[in-house]
């Protein structure tokens, strides 16, 4: 009995007997005795370079490796350079979705650039790989586009000769054998090269096949036990309580407005986030009705002010002026540009009252130089400062060197919207979906989604909703 790879879409078993046939008929796959790069032995042989003078050929693998991702989400799609090249061409033409191209060697003139095509930062990109045996060469794919801020979301490759794909060698194997095209002797050679050399990786297999499985999800209640920023661990307890992973950014003129909007929306949030240079007018009155507020309807404020000076300045801006915010916003936050002084200065304000520090590890506008290094950075101070700093202002966690890092830092990211896009002057909107669930963020910051709307507290609850089944789907995944 041959082991038929299971078809879903418009790729018929036919048509893989057919492709079987062909790969074997113009040499792609051969008999007999080679040695691996790997120095190992085969029996086997698979070289689907050729693939590129067979037109029609190159059009079924093509077809048969999109059939095997018609369901997958993912935006733009790369090859693993050399061999899959043509075949994501051709997927990419014949299906128009997008491509992009990793250069094996990044020349130190010109553009520099590791990934030629254009995308912009937080898109799915899916790899598309011939052969697979130890998952080196994805891997190798997988780094820089992962540098680019891309979210490497699926890989799917042609035959895996470790088995368990769908289009698995055993499958190719039995083919033959009943096409009397390989004899029963050699077929049972090549079984036991496969039996002895066996790991099990489906025939699309998620990108975090070759890095270390990914740690499950917490619980916010789980992860209130491992903050350790006392103002950190209030805030999971909170969201728990409350069901809500939502804050809103009051984004308006009028301190009035903004007194209203936290009357409205406060049922919905666990976070109100403010910038309280914008507003027509500040005093001590002000800031205790907003706590006021904060109290009735169990939500943090945020003064969202990105401090980004030496230590000895933002003691006096975080503590005094006009705004005194560390008297009355729960958190606030800070880049790490000036270094680790910065967080420092603050601290000496901010830790004696109780409040929380959120590191600027990413921004989601366009062109932001909040990434690769400077994130790892980012990283690192937090990590090391965690008495102050109860966790990141982030866009794509889970795309980190690291993924999100310790449980008991949190993620808040902006630039949330219920469908993708963006505003005129760069800012970037990806959904509550993609931002809780697929880059493990655990806050979304919503400004103009809410604010805008003709009912705010009706589309905060929306937001609300979609923030909070996020999470549950993620924790169940
Ligand atoms: P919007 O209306 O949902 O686009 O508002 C987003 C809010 O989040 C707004 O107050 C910004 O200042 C804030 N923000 C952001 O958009 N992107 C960032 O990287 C950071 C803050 Br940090």
């Amino acid at each position: 009995m041959s082991t038929v790879p299971p078809t879903t879409g418009s790729v018929s078993e036919a048509d893989y007997e057919a492709l079987v046939l062909k790969l074997h008929e113009i040499q792609a796959v051969k008999f007999g005795e080679f040695k691996l790069k790997s120095g190992l032995m085969s029996p086997v042989y698979v070289d689907l370079r050729i693939i590129v003078s067979y037109p029609q050929i190159l059009h079924r693998v093509a077809e048969a490796m999109w059939d095997r991702v018609r369901e997958t989400e993912f935006d733009v799609m790369c090859g693993v350079p050399y061999t899959a090249l043509p075949i994501a061409t051709c997927m990419s033409a014949l299906h128009g979705t997008p491509m992009l191209m990793r250069r094996k060697e990044v020349k130190d003139y010109g553009t520099k650039k590791a990934i030629e095509g254009a995308f912009t930062r937080g898109q799915r990109c899916l790899i598309v790989e011939d052969l697979v045996t130890s998952g080196m060469s994805v891997q190798e794919t997988v780094e820089p586009l992962e540098k680019e801020g891309l979210v490497v979301s699926d890989v799917v490759v042609l035959i895996d000769r470790e088995q368990g794909g769908r289009a698995r060698l055993t499958y190719i194997l039995d083919t033959l054998v009943q096409h009397s095209l390989v004899t029963p002797d050699v077929a049972a050679k090549v079984r036991q090269f496969i039996a002895d050399n066996q790991t099990d990786k489906p025939g699309v297999i998620p990108a975090a096949a070759a890095p270390p499985p990914k740690p499950k999800r917490l619980r916010y209640e789980e992860r209130a036990a491992l903050a350790k920023n006392p103002l950190g661990s209030k805030l999971f307890e909170l969201m728990a309580r409350k069901k809500s992973n939502l804050s809103v950014a009051a984004d308006v003129a009028t301190v009035e407005e903004m007194l209203e909007l936290a009357d409205k929306v406060g049922p919905h949030i666990c976070v109100f986030k403010t910038h309280v240079d914008v507003f027509d007018k500040w005093s001590d009155e002000y800031a205790a009705q907003l706590r006021q507020l904060a109290g009735k309807h169990d939500f943090m404020i945020f003064e969202d002010r990105k401090f980004a000076d030496i230590g000895n300045t933002v003691v006096m801006q975080y503590g005094g002026g006009i705004y005194k915010i560390a008297d009355w916003s729960d958190i606030t936050n800070a880049h790490l540009v000036p270094g680790s002084g910065i967080i420092d200065g603050l601290k000496q304000v901010g830790l004696p009252k109780g409040r929380g520090l959120l590191l600027l590890a990413e921004m989601s506008s366009k062109g932001t130089l909040a990434r690769g290094e400077y994130t790892e950075e980012v990283v690192a101070a937090a990590e090391a400062n965690q008495d102050f700093v109860m966790g990141y202002i982030s866009v794509s966690p889970s795309s980190w060197k690291n993924g999100p890092g310790s449980p008991g830092l949190i993620h808040m990211t902006p630039g949330v919207q219920l469908s993708a896009g963006g505003d005129a002057l760069g800012q970037q909107y990806n959904t509550p979906a993609s931002v809780i669930g697929e880059r493990a963020s655990d806050v979304i910051i919503v400004g103009r989604g809410v604010i805008k709307a003709a009912d705010p507290a009706a589309a905060a609850a929306e937001y609300r909703l979609a923030g909070w089944t996020a999470y549950e789907q993620s924790l169940a995944a």
